[in-house]
């Protein structure tokens, strides 16, 4: 049995867990790299082969595109098969949000045609839901 500061203790942090996921929902979604419980999960190759970048969503620093030399080096125009684990994401061909765009959610996408972009295009991603 918990006590009353106990009780408020642990009801905060759950609030604060809430709230980062609806603030980055409604931010945007803006990303950053590394994470061990990643949203998603970038493939160099088809079939989730090759090198993997792992993604988040975050209401606090983060990044817009995967040309970014401080967060996404290396990943521009490389994207071959993606893994979205939770949430909603808008996927760009180009940097700051434009060019073609598709939605995925939850799944596994292990060509291009599967999420929406052509081969080694992606730049953009944002968490939207
Ligand atoms: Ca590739
Ligand atoms: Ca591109």
């Amino acid at each position: 049995m918990l006590n009353t500061k106990e009780y408020f203790k642990q009801l905060d942090a759950t609030l604060t867990v809430i709230d980062d996921e609806v603030a980055a929902t409604c931010s945007g979604g803006r990303i950053y790299f590394g994470g061990s419980d990643p949203d998603v999960i970038l493939f160099e190759d088809k079939n989730f082969g090759g090198a993997a970048l792992r993604i988040n969503a975050t209401n606090g620093a983060g990044d817009d595109n995967l040309d970014n030399a401080a967060f996404g080096s290396g990943w521009n125009n490389r994207t071959s098969s993606i893994k979205v684990i939770r949430g909603e994401w808008q996927l760009f061909r180009d940097g700051n949000f434009k060019g073609p765009v598709s939605v995925r959610r939850k799944g596994n996408y292990k060509t291009p045609r599967a999420f929406g972009q052509a081969d080694n295009a992606l730049t953009g991603i944002r968490r939207i839901g």
